[in-house]
């Protein structure tokens, strides 16, 4: 039965998890910092149940010990547990039953965590410590949980575009009175222009690592050498102070850019005008909230246009709030999501990087380096490519959450499975983010390099993006050619000559037949 507490008793341990580095987290908002004791815990089964990439667990390694000294510094007790405590027990549960046992604790308080996994984790808590568990809700999104949920009840559809105003009625972000700034809610529309490497495109901020950082690039070397991706050079933000500096130059350098640019790749340019801030946000060393405000004040006083600024407050207020709600709304289940029966394993060059198709090539090799790629290269390069193949979905979901330093199940997973996967059948997409060469061509300066032929449909040398989207058509005609928003495309498949229609077909299934699935 768990104990409950006496006024003598000993202190409450809260438990503050890898991706809760906020010093107004709720779950110390109600704890007392002169009797209380953080507990914090790098530990293997977090670091080791996908193959994360070697900078993301350096990252969040590095940004939890910082984080432990900021909280140190402002008078909070903390019990951290490094990973190679000789006594870790390898898991949060251990973790924290093993603290609690020691310090005498008589309660165990937590801010709810990001991920179905974890949530059903701390559900064992109670019998692993015998302790009361009190979970305290994340107040660093915008909408809550039940608020996403109340929203949705009832809804035929739950698109962004109308989850996003309320959240712009809800914050008063971008209003003119009762009406959006502008006179439209979003400005998507102006933000497509293809960029050329000629323009001046700021480099994010890189920083040193410092003796901390240098002590976990060690231990992640030794530890991890199995896992995705370089770990140096180094050059994240580890400290709430270094993620701030790295906003700010995003406010100076990128944002007045990043709308027009938003949708471009560059082969020579991994960040464009984006401003690399996911890791540090979702890890709570940025708040979303305030980083939108200051969005806003940009635009205000004359320093970015408005399709910029609306532009990056809909991905925050809008995209990145929406994708959370969607997964607490339909975890189990979501996980399971595979609409369009694709059961093709992942080929090995999504681990290796190792592929002649320029695209591919650019968007995995800089996600092996930098443990980044932006939202264009995860959605129209390796996740239409995903798409158009038929990869089976839960492989897919596993590399992306692996490989990028921003990876968390609550935000990953909507946006592989339903926004690039439609493997939710449509909840996310009112359509597949499918595509052919002809896309990357317009967007990016990829296929001048390749040596395949963008212009080419089908035959020796054709880009392999043309078969496998119009094959992706023609496989998936049951289920998709209804959707009115793909009349035109299938008006064209049908209108397609027998003979090339055939083509497609043998130029597809010849490609897919000969890619070679990964074994780990
Ligand atoms: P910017 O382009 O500068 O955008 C600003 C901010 O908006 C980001 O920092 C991020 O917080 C937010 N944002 C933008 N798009 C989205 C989106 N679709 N969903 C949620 N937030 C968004 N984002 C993650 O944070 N973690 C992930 O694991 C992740 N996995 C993805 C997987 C796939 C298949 C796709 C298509 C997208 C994924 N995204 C993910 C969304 C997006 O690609 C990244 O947020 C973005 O590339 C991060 O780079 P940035 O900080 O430079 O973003
Ligand atoms: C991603 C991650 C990694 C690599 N390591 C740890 C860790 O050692 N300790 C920890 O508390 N959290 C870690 N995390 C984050 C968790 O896997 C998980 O995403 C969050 O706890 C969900 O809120
Ligand atoms: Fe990619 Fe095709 Fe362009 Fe090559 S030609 S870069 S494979 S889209």
């Amino acid at each position: 039965m768990p104990r409950s507490r006496t006024p003598a008793a000993g202190p409450t341990l809260i438990a503050v998890l890898g991706d809760q580095l906020s010093l107004n987290l709720s779950s110390l908002q109600i704890a007392d910092r002169s009797r209380d004791v953080v507990v914090m815990a790098e530990v293997a089964d977090e670091a080791s149940y996908v193959r994360h990439h070697k900078k993301k667990i350096a990252f969040l390694f590095s940004a939890m010990r910082h984080f432990a000294a900021e909280l140190q510094a402002s008078g909070w007790q903390v019990r951290y547990v490094r990973l190679d405590d000789k006594t870790n027990g390898g898991s949060l549960t251990s973790e924290v039953a093993r603290m609690a046992r020691q310090l005498k604790a008589t309660g165990v308080v937590v801010t709810e965590p990001g991920e179905w996994r974890v949530r059903e984790m701390i559900g064992t808590w109670e019998s692993a410590t015998g302790l009361p568990v009190r979970i305290v809700p994340d107040d660093r999104f915008i909408a809550s949980r039940d608020e996403f949920a109340s929203w949705a009840e009832g809804r035929k559809s739950l698109r962004m575009e109308y989850f996003y105003r309320e959240m712009r009625r809800k914050t008063g972000l971008l209003r003119d009175g009762d009406e959006p700034e502008g006179g439209r809610w979003n400005f998507d529309s102006e933000n497509r222009k293809p960029a050329k490497s000629d323009l001046f495109i700021p480099e994010p901020l890189r920083f040193a690592p410092d003796a901390i950082t240098r002590d976990v690039l060690d231990l992640v070397s030794e530890r991890f050498s199995n896992h995705f991706g370089d770990l140096e050079p180094f050059w994240f933000a580890v400290t709430r102070h270094d993620a701030e500096k790295q906003l700010r130059h995003f406010l100076k350098t990128g944002l007045a850019q990043f709308g027009d640019y938003q949708d471009a790749m560059l082969l020579s340019e991994p960040f464009l005008y984006h401003s690399i801030l996911s890791l540090y946000i979702n890890c709570g060393l940025i708040d979303p909230l305030d980083l939108c405000r200051r969005v806003e004040t940009e635009y205000r006083e004359g320093r970015a246009p408005l399709n910029a600024a609306e532009g990056f407050i809909r991905q925050i207020i809008g995209w990145r709030e929406y994708v959370r709600g969607i997964y607490w709304l339909k975890m189990p289940a979501y996980v399971n999501g595979n609409y369009l029966s694709a059961t093709r394993p992942l080929p090995d060059f999504y681990w290796t990087g190792e592929t002649d198709m320029a695209c591919l090539k650019a968007a995995i090799g800089q996600t092996k380096t930098e443990a980044y790629a932006h939202h264009i290269q995860r959605l129209m390069v390796t996740g239409n490519f995903a798409l158009l193949c038929g990869f089976d979905p839960k492989q897919v979901h596993e590399w992306y959450l692996a490989v990028y330093a921003d990876a968390y199940e609550w935000v990953e997973l909507p946006n592989t499975v339903g926004m690039s996967l439609f493997a939710d059948g449509g909840l996310l997409g009112s359509k597949p983010y499918a595509a052919s060469g002809n896309y990357i061509n317009k967007m990016s300066d990829y296929c001048g390099t390749c040596r395949y032929d963008v212009k080419k449909r089908t035959g020796a040398g054709a880009c392999p993006f043309n078969a496998l989207y119009w094959d992706f058509l023609d496989r998936n005609a049951d289920k998709l050619a209804g959707n009115p928003r793909m009349t035109q495309m299938y008006a064209t498949w049908r209108r397609m000559a027998k003979s090339d229609q055939d083509a497609v077909r043998r130029d597809a299934r010849t490609f897919l037949d000969a890619l070679t699935p990964w074994t780990a």
